[in-house]
């Protein structure tokens, strides 16, 4: 068996290169980013992710290689990003396109390749398409083009990599039937063949779906925080309802997912997308609420010093390291603007300086403050609520079930 070169082994190529890896499929992993590619190279894996050093340790064994160069072959997996303009809320092909125009240069004809990067719908059509073919080859004959949107949890990658069903959309669906195999090496979970502007759609929905869910939660907090109710203790007792499943309100929604693709539908129907719309504003709209509370509370707790606020968590979610769109560092912002700020903050997992002072020890972080603001449900602080208690504490993430403990 040829190898396959994944193209961009960031937080999801990377998972994907090592799962094919250890699954017996030769695999060449390609970045641009030299310093990347030398960590893996050297055997230091480049972020944190459940299961994943395993993974690696059985790649390696099998023999996967890291290069910054693109490898002659039959298939080539793009797994780049895909950033989107703020103000446009437009996606950024770019980063697709300058990965296939390095196949290019290397393929021979007949190649398949597949893009599993998440695309705006249409994006397909509108660029990848006439750029293909403006270096003169021909879709379907020089070239067959596949898309394999990603669809695994930060978090629980490695798991879902291997029982996650999979969307894969193809023009000719022989070709989509010789991805599905290979995607099989490793898949347990059912793979369903499309075409390929179905598999955008499919991919853009599903995050729509989970952003306008959590929006429903959030909007529900604040009607509930309006009036005295408990949040938590309605959505559990209406999610028993056979076809009800709410989901669990928090400081906003954070990643380059979620809170992204949904903008990519707003963007391109403007007219079609109230609801949308409206889920995208109530989910960026929490870190200001749960700065109001903070307020709030600061003032019937009578304390006046933000600079003894601390706030717990950084990463955009539990037990990751990822910070892109954070809701702490959308709210810190804020804070900037309106408290002048000095609060505190301490991530477990982000190890790196990337705010103002942040801490890297618990106990000393703990010391340092008098209100304790909970942003992020790491387990490690699950493990040490003791520790908090005598605290004021804001817990918007429902983990604290102790007396006197402020919820969102
Ligand atoms: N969140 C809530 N309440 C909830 C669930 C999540 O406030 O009940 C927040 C989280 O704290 C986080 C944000 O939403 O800030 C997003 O987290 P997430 O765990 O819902 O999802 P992501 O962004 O880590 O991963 C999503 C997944 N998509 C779906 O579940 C539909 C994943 O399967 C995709 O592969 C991934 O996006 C992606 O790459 O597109």
């Amino acid at each position: 068996m040829k190898k396959i070169n994944i193209i961009g082994l960031g937080y999801i190529g990377l998972p994907t290169a090592l799962m094919f890896a250890a699954s017996g499929v030769p695999v060449h992993g390609t970045d641009c980013n030299k310093k990347l590619v030398d960590k893996l190279k050297a055997g230091q894996l480049t972020f944190k992710e459940e299961g994943l050093d395993e993974l690696f340790d059985c790649a390696l064994r099998e023999k996967i290689e890291f290069s910054t160069d693109y490898i002659e072959t039959d298939v080539y997996i793009i797994t780049v990003p895909t950033p989107y303009d703020k103000a446009s809320k437009r996606i950024d092909s770019s980063y697709v396109l300058g990965a296939l125009n390095s196949v290019f240069k290397v393929t021979p004809k007949g190649a398949i390749v597949c893009i599993e990067s998440t695309v705006s719908p249409g994006t397909i059509d509108k660029h990848v398409r006439p750029f293909i073919e403006s270096k003169g080859y021909t879709i379907g004959e020089d070239i067959h083009l596949v898309h394999a949107p990603e669809r695994i949890l930060p978090g629980s990658m490695v798991y879902e990599l291997k029982h996650n069903s999979r969307t894969i959309g193809a023009d000719d669906p022989i070709v989509g039937e010789k991805i599905k195999q290979l995607y099989e090496s490793f898949c347990e979970g059912e793979i369903v063949l499309t075409d390929i502007r179905t598999a955008e759609m499919t991919k853009v929905v599903e995050n729509t779906f989970r952003d306008i869910n959590i929006a429903f939660a959030n909007e529900l907090a604040k009607i509930c925080r309006a009036d005295n109710m408990d949040v938590y203790e309605i959505i559990r007792i209406a999610s028993k309802h056979p076809r009800v499943n709410i989901l669990q309100p928090g400081p906003g929604v954070g990643g380059h997912c979620i809170s992204v693709d949904p903008w990519f539908l707003v963007g391109d129907y403007p007219g079609l997308t109230k609801l949308i719309l409206s889920a995208r504003q109530v989910n960026d709209s929490m870190p200001d609420f749960v700065l109001e509370r903070i307020h709030d509370i600061m003032k019937a707790e009578g304390l006046t010093d933000v600079s003894r606020v601390g706030l717990y968590g950084l990463a955009y979610k539990e037990n990751v390291d990822d910070t892109r769109e954070s809701p702490t560092l959308q709210m810190l912002e804020s804070m900037q603007k309106h408290l002048a700020c000095g609060a505190k903050i301490y991530d477990p997992f982000v190890k790196k300086d990337i705010v103002e002072n942040q801490y890297h020890d618990f106990d000393k972080f703990l010391k340092d403050i008098d209100m304790l603001v909970i942003m992020v449900a790491h387990d490690e602080i699950k493990g040490q609520l003791e520790k908090i208690k005598g605290k004021v504490v804001l817990d918007t993430k429902n983990i604290c079930a102790f007396e006197g403990v402020h919820k969102l």
